[in-house]
């Protein structure tokens, strides 16, 4: 018994080191998590399940006595926070986790933000011909946020971005298709579309915005669509020299009426967003930790050839696609 529990930690350790040495290297929990054997180790048992649960309680209550300890004002996110950073030491922004987590568990979890990002800011700034090093002191990593009028100069996205083009770039193998690699999220909104291959097989009077409307979103996982996708537009102008853009782009879609529900997200780094086609309304509000900060909402519309640069991360932002063409949009987080 001795021998078997004493196996099951040198694994434990092993899979920790390999754990920190793939993060070092970059490689996310969700591309390890492929591995065969990986794969076999996740599976939880219910022994796990109520174990889990037990260590969440536990770590409520540490988490609960520290802060009250130290006399601070306790809010719920202060203790998801506290929890997840010193007590299970989760950096839960930065984890792909495992398994699926809510929106609503992952809004609890984030850290607060810093409330500087609303120094000075009242309306979302319009900026064009910026040079880089402009952009770098004011915009590129303080989350104001900003429109580059001129953002798309030289791309030739906007001849070419269409749904029928984008229909044909997929291979009906490519695995953007089914959206089962979690670098291939697939987010049907307010549709019953379970998967691209299924918004690419609607009635062409839909896809023309004849008939019943819609809005979707997917990431770009698939690199040969990808190189074909780049022949049209390019790193925008004005980024951080030394700033890398994610591989991943992201591509929306749909028609007037419709867009993303209010929400914040937890991708780690700051976004930007092209407006190939038609016209979105963005509305930014601030986190409730920077209620007395902040201007209670600010909007701003992004019409074609522009872009918006924003972090998604720090402001809580909704979209609505407005009157005319279908709105097409490509983008990609930067570091
Ligand atoms: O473009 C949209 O409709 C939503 C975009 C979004 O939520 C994001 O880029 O984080
Ligand atoms: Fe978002």
């Amino acid at each position: 018994m001795a021998e078997v529990d004493s196996n099951e930690q040198q694994v434990l350790e092993a899979f920790k080191t390999l754990r920190l040495k793939a993060r070092k290297l970059g490689i996310k929990d969700s591309t390890l998590s492929k591995v065969n054997s990986v794969s076999k180790l996740k599976k939880p048992s219910r022994a796990m399940f109520f174990g889990a649960i037990l260590v969440c309680a536990l770590a409520i209550v540490i988490g609960c006595g520290v802060l009250a300890f130290k006399k601070e004002v306790i809010t719920a996110r202060m203790v998801a926070h506290f929890i997840a950073d010193k007590i299970l030491d989760f950096e839960l922004e930065k984890e792909t986790c495992f398994f699926p987590i809510p929106e609503i568990v992952l809004d609890i979890f984030r850290p607060p933000v810093d409330c500087s990002i609303c120094k000075n800011v009242s309306s979302v700034d319009r900026v064009r011909n910026i040079s880089p090093k402009e952009f770098l002191d004011k915009y590129a990593y303080t989350a104001r946020p900003v429109v580059i009028e001129d953002g798309m100069s030289n791309w030739t996205a906007h001849k070419y971005f269409s749904f029928d083009f984008f229909k044909k770039i997929y291979s009906p193998n490519s695995p953007v298709m089914k959206s089962r690699d979690p670098q291939c999220q697939f987010f049907p909104y307010k549709t019953n579309f379970a998967s691209l291959e299924e918004v690419f097989q609607m009635p062409e009077k839909d896809a023309k915005m004849e008939g019943k409307p819609w809005y979707i979103g997917w990431s770009n996982c698939d690199s040969e669509a990808a190189n074909v996708l780049r022949k049209h537009y390019k790193r925008p102008y004005f980024l951080p020299e030394n700033s890398e853009s994610s591989k991943t782009d992201w591509i929306f879609m749909g028609c007037p009426g419709y867009g993303a529900h209010l929400h914040i997200d937890q991708v780690g780094n700051p976004s930007w967003q092209a407006q190939v086609k038609g016209t979105k309304k963005w509305t930014l509000e601030p986190p409730p930790e920077c209620a007395h900060h902040c201007p209670p909402r600010m909007e701003t519309i992004i019409h074609p050839g522009e872009i918006i640069v924003l972090d998604t991360n720090k402001w809580f932002h909704q979209t609505d696609i407005l009157k005319g063409e279908l709105s097409v949009t490509i983008g990609s987080e930067y570091d």
